[in-house]
């Protein structure tokens, strides 16, 4: 299968602004996908965040498994790095408020005792394309102000957003990295939305889904795509061929394979999560 690669071009800039940026903010929001929230980290953040607080946002929790998920917060919470999991697309966001106050506590506290009361704090929402940050923000701030889209790329220039009283919100555009070490890192991340659909092999990315379903979720594939318990055998090339016939698409198995992906996307084959929580946290497990 081909490496997906990555030119990161304009997001260079991208990244230029979030250093330059950083050191204005009080805290950080750093949104990842909750049905990959290792491999949708970008590995160059760690080192402009270093010492400025930050929150780990998992989104799109309606989409992932939801124990896995549970889990995963859990295991950076056990890391000392905050983390929360969210869905921005319905329900309150109350929850980010209070922990951006409970993370920034102190600071609070050492303002009011300097008498300086109700500063706004600043946050800066960071993470890959199509991830929800404007989403997220416009949810904050309770209006439609930053622009959203499901597809990468929808935000192109930094945005400052006022949200009640309290916060100054910073709205920037998605930032991947210039390589991917691992290339199933490009293929999840394909499967997710993150990576424009002009620079991957649609049927790569439907065999690396068939491959995780088969192993994972068998039963969702099975159901979704009304095969037999043999077909499930069969290899991810010659299942990948009958599902194209089987929806009616004859050989055109790129235009199955986009099929398959967007249905995958929308949660048509159940929730999942493509990356594994470290071993290490397994006891807390039930
Ligand atoms: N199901 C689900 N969809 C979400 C959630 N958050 C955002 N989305 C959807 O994800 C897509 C991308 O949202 P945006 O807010 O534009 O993402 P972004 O991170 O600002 O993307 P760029 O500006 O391209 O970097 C939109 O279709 C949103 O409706 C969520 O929690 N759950
Ligand atoms: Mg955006």
């Amino acid at each position: 299968m081909a490496t997906i690669q990555w030119f990161p071009g304009h997001m260079a800039k991208a990244l230029r602004q979030v250093k330059e940026n950083i050191k204005q903010v009080d805290i950080v929001l750093e949104l990842v996908d909750a049905r990959l929230p290792e491999s949708s980290r970008n590995p160059q953040l760690a080192q402009i965040l270093q010492n400025k607080p930050s929150i780990l946002v998992l989104t799109k929790k309606d989409l992932a498994d939801s124990q896995t998920t549970a889990r995963w917060v859990r295991y950076y919470e056990s890391q000392k790095q905050p983390a929360i999991a969210v869905n921005s697309t319905t329900g309150s966001l109350k929850i980010i408020e209070e922990k951006i106050k409970q993370v920034l506590a102190d600071k609070i506290a050492l303002q009011a005792e300097k008498g300086i009361l109700h500063k706004r704090i600043k946050v800066m929402c960071i993470g890959i394309p199509n991830v929800g940050k404007s989403t997220l923000l416009n949810h904050l701030v309770k209006k439609n102000v930053a622009q959203v889209g499901n597809r990468p790329g929808v935000t192109k220039s930094q945005q400052w957003l006022k949200a009640g009283k309290d916060m100054l919100l910073l709205d920037t555009p998605g930032i991947l990295w210039p390589k991917f070490e691992d290339p199933m890192i490009g293929k999840k991340l394909a499967l997710t939305g993150a990576i424009k659909e002009t620079l991957y092999a649609k049927d790569d990315i439907a065999l690396y889904l068939l491959e995780h379903f088969c192993q994972f979720a068998p039963a969702k594939l099975k159901e979704h795509y009304k095969l037999s318990e043999s077909d499930l055998s069969l290899s991810t090339v010659d299942l990948l061929l009958l599902i194209t016939k089987k929806i009616g698409f004859k050989d055109d198995y790129d235009k199955a394979s986009e099929r398959m992906i967007l249905e995958c996307r929308k949660g048509k084959l159940g929730r999942y999560t493509l990356d594994a929580v470290p071993e290490s946290t397994q006891r807390y497990d039930g």
